[in-house]
């Protein structure tokens, strides 16, 4: 079967039906460039993609020094060949003219160009003064989930034993901290216990917050591909959108922002009221059962109804459903990660898949999900708030080891107090205790809360900031060094999507100008700050990609995540690998926990836990007596009403999140024509009841306000629940009607100008999808339907007034089905 597809207007392709317990057939995808034909094509460069976290792997195409277009990978285990719209148009942007292509350095109010040794000298000074006069909590990086595995981990080398700063995060902080701190308080550790062939086999599927057909489609392709074959798995989607997911739900349950534990307290509760409990497992693998049916005894579904705002008999019903699974793969993602109790919430669905047993075997998979391409490189390297390797910052074994490792002494590596979340960074950068913050591949003037605060902190001037970026975005233009980096297809390394499987990205074509990869100029850095081990070597010793993923291997031997059986030869030519890879499990690790809990030992965890509600540490001791044998915790939260309620001035609550073509900050799909067409700004949604209430209707211009700031967008009509407004959150100004100044203190386009600085006690993870709004008119609008596609959670309620959203002859890309693969699924 071979076909050519609008993968705008169909962004997830056509469908290849399977039968649970049978493989996922091939389907290759592939999109080239106007007027190039495969037989064209000078080399494919393996690779796979940087715009989320689902790691489908493909081949880049490349003629004459140029990428002209990509194909899936057929032989992997992610994506068997498939690829989704970002992933078919995305790297058009690599070759944008607005690329960084030369250094910038500061001069009074303008950025000028300069060569590489004027921009790293002005750092590298800088560093040094600050070192001596104000020590080195005086320096912090705030990083990336879309850097390469050797990346992170030359920074944290740099950051912790070279610098000595406590202060290293990534914007993983505001993607998956929630998702590492659940796992590390149920399991002890970090590391995901499932796999995505957990898709293949599960006879239910439950998705917490999770808009997977947009924000990981060729994910949801897979379970298209198993609800239209033999005996497909029924649906639970908890989300108040009413996102593809939802719609393809036996149960969608849409409840209040904010309301997750509450929701999750009475799904415990019916499982224990209908005894759907598995004994034996939760005897033999388990502490905490007493705590968390005491917490729960009380939690019924019509208790949880008047909280959520859905009806008892809905949350009956899931519970039915997941009661009587066999096979249980949940997943959980932002809409509770970033809601009001994130970790709590988190944690109620591991309690879920342990009351149930539902670990370790096929089709019960437990995915706390990440977001970011990379991010789970960023935590297992220790670039953000861990020390590398899951090591527990407060074991002193753990950091005696880590200073083995890099030949140092252990109290070179600071571990007085837990690693500085990124919010708290930003804190001491506005009261000024930190001078110099480097940022390398994030734009936290669009995507951290409360963005006026944000670019007041970063405009400062006695905050020296450094910016290694592909483009001058909103944060580069406050900075004062630019760095231009070469990305993804024009630089090689490692990483690891959200199943553990990584992945090797080679270089398929030089990057523009003098702009170089990240690893070269940590490197550089790392040289001219001559860091040294104890024994006056250097402390960095590794000169490229493969001689840092050497050093990393090293670093991550005997940990969950020992990558000691990869290779860069290893992973060329074939599948991604799932970690751990080591010479007992050569092939790589399908899931976690198969023979019982194996890291939440008190000698091997990587935390002791953390009280759900305040935050604060469990000691060793008290951890020691808890959970003697190390089993995994069975965490009971109690239902607390969000920080920022809705009132009179602000009735609605605020929702900000993702649309299916755009990728956080659009610095490359708002690059992409394809992309850009099917949703080109920033829109509001809201229900026909709240439009209706407000005399508002679709295209209508409309203010969202809350009390840090607004934003203007065109109204779009939709089935979302009452009593909310949701923000896509990816209109930065850079391409701003009107110019590229930022919005101080008027009506902006950036979701994140309205959204409250709060987070949640135990990740430290903001809050942006819970918040306290008004709407008000600005204009009616002419007809014009608001610039929201029509194939997503944005749906109009009334389609026959807006045009579908379709890509055209650009957009049209192939699908192959190889046909022994073309079945009914029915195959064993
Ligand atoms: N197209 C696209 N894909 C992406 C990205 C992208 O920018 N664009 N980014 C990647 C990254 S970094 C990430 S982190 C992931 C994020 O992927 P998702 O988490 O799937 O995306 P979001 O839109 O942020 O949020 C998911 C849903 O949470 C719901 N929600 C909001 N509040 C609540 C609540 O209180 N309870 C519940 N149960 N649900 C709630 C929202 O309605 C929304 O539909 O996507 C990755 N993939
Ligand atoms: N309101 C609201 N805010 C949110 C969210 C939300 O749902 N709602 N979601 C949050 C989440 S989950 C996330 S992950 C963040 C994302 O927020 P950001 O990380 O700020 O978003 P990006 O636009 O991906 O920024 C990445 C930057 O890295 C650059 N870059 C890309 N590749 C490379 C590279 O190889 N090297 C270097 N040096 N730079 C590179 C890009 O040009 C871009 O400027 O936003 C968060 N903010
Ligand atoms: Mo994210």
């Amino acid at each position: 079967m071979d076909a050519s597809v609008d993968r705008i207007a169909d962004p997830w392709g056509g469908r290849t039906p399977y039968g649970p317990g049978t493989a996922w057939p091939v389907r290759t995808d592939t999109y080239l460039e106007d007027g190039v034909a495969p037989q064209d094509v000078d080399q494919w460069v393996q690779t796979s993609s940087l715009l989320h976290s689902n790691g489908d792997a493909m081949d880049v195409a490349v003629r004459d020094g140029r990428i002209v277009g990509v194909r899936g990978r057929g032989a992997d285990r992610v994506n068997r060949g498939r690829l989704g719209p970002k992933d078919l148009f995305g790297w058009q942007a690599v070759a944008s003219p607005a690329r960084l292509t030369r250094p910038l350095v500061r001069d009074g109010d303008r950025l000028v160009e300069c060569d590489w040794p004027t921009a790293m000298d002005r750092v590298v000074t800088r560093s040094k003064e600050l070192l001596r006069q104000r020590g080195p909590s005086s320096i912090g990086f705030y990083t990336s989930g879309q850097l390469f595995l050797e990346e992170y981990y030359t920074l944290t080398v740099i950051a912790r034993a070279g610098i000595g700063t406590n202060h290293l995060d990534g914007n993983t902080r505001l993607c998956t901290a929630t998702a590492g701190e659940a796992l590390k308080e149920t399991f002890g550790c970090d590391g995901q216990p499932g796999s995505y062939t957990d898709v293949d086999h599960a006879d239910t599927i439950a998705l917490f917050g999770h808009n997977m057909a947009e924000t990981q489609p060729v994910l949801w392709a897979r379970v298209l591909d198993r609800l239209a074959g033999t005996a497909p798995p029924r649906l639970v989607c908890v989300d108040p959108r009413p996102t593809p997911v939802a719609r393809r739900a036996q149960v969608h349950l849409a409840p209040r922002g904010g309301t997750n534990v509450a929701l999750l307290n009475a799904l415990l509760h019916e499982i224990i009221r209908t005894d759907r409990v598995d004994h034996a497992y939760v005897r033999a693998h388990t502490v905490g059962f007493e705590e968390l049916a005491d917490r729960v005894a009380d939690c019924t579904p019509e208790w949880a109804a008047r909280i959520c705002d859905v009806p008892a008999r809905a949350i009956s019903e899931a519970a039915d459903v997941i009661g009587t699974a066999e096979r249980l793969l949940s997943t959980v993602l932002q809409g509770v990660y970033q809601s009001h109790q994130a970790t709590a919430a988190a944690v109620q669905v591991n309690n879920l898949h342990l009351l149930r047993g539902m670990l370790g075997r096929p089709g019960c998979g437990l995915l706390q999900m990440n977001g970011q391409p990379t991010a789970q490189n960023t935590r297992e390297c220790g670039a953000n708030g861990d020390l590398p390797g899951f090591r527990n910052w407060e074991n002193d074994a753990h950091v005696a080891e880590l200073a083995r490792v890099w030949n140092v002494a252990p109290e070179a590596i600071p571990h007085y107090a837990p690693p500085t979340p990124a919010m708290q960074m930003f804190r001491f950068a506005e009261a000024g205790s930190l001078r110099m913050l480097w940022i390398s591949g994030t734009n936290p003037a669009v995507s951290l809360p409360e963005l006026a605060r944000v670019r007041a902190i970063l405009a400062q001037e006695r905050l020296f900031t450094v910016v290694q970026d592909l483009f001058l975005t909103e944060t580069a233009r406050l900075a004062d060094v630019v760095l231009p980096a070469a990305t993804w297809a024009e630089k090689t390394g490692t990483f690891t999507n959200a199943d553990r499987t990584v992945h090797l990205s080679e270089k398929a074509v030089d990057p523009p100008g003098l702009a170089r990869a990240d690893l070269d100029i940590l490197l550089d850095y790392a040289r001219r700050m001559d860091f040294r081990d104890r024994d006056g070597q250097p402390l960095v010793h590794w000169h490229d990609p493969p001689s840092a993923f050497e050093a990393w291997k090293l670093c991550s031997a005997g940990r969950p995540c020992d990558y000691t059986g990869l290779s860069y030869e290893r992973l060329r030519g074939g599948s991604g690998i799932q970690w751990p890879c080591t010479d007992q499990a050569p092939e790589g690790t399908e899931r976690l926990y198969t023979d019982g809990i194996t890291w939440a030992g008190a000698d091997v965890s990587e935390t002791y836990g953390r009280d759900l509600v305040t935050g604060a540490s469990v000691s060793e001791v008290e951890y020691r007596a808890l959970n003697p044998d190390g089993k995994a915790v069975l965490k009971a939260a109690e239902y607390l009403p969000p920080h920022e309620e809705t009132s009179e001035e602000f009735p609605l609550q605020l929702n900000t999140g993702r649309t299916l073509y755009h990728f956080h900050t659009r610095t490359k799909t708002g690059r992409v024509p394809q992309l850009d067409a099917a949703a080109p700004d920033v829109w509001a949604e809201l229900s026909p009841a709240e439009a209706e209430a407000r005399g508002l209707a679709e295209g209508d211009l409309v203010e969202v306000t809350t009390r840090r700031g607004s934003v203007r967008g065109r109204l779009r009509v939709t089935a979302i629940r009452d009593g909310m407004v949701f923000l896509p959150f990816h209109y930065g100004y850079w391409d701003a009607p009107g110019g590229d100044r930022p919005a101080v203190g008027g009506a902006g386009r950036a979701a994140n100008e309205t959204t409250v600085t709060d987070w949640d006690p135990v990740s430290k993870q903001p809050l942006f999808k819970i918040s306290a709004a008004r709407i008000t008119l600005v204009e009616h609008g002419d007809g014009t339907p608001a610039p929201a596609p029509t194939t997503t959670a944005s749906a109009p309620v009334a389609p026959a007034d807006v045009p579908a959203t379709v890509g055209g002859a650009l957009a049209h890309a192939s699908q192959v089905v190889p046909d022994a693969e073309a079945g009914d699924g029915s195959r064993s």
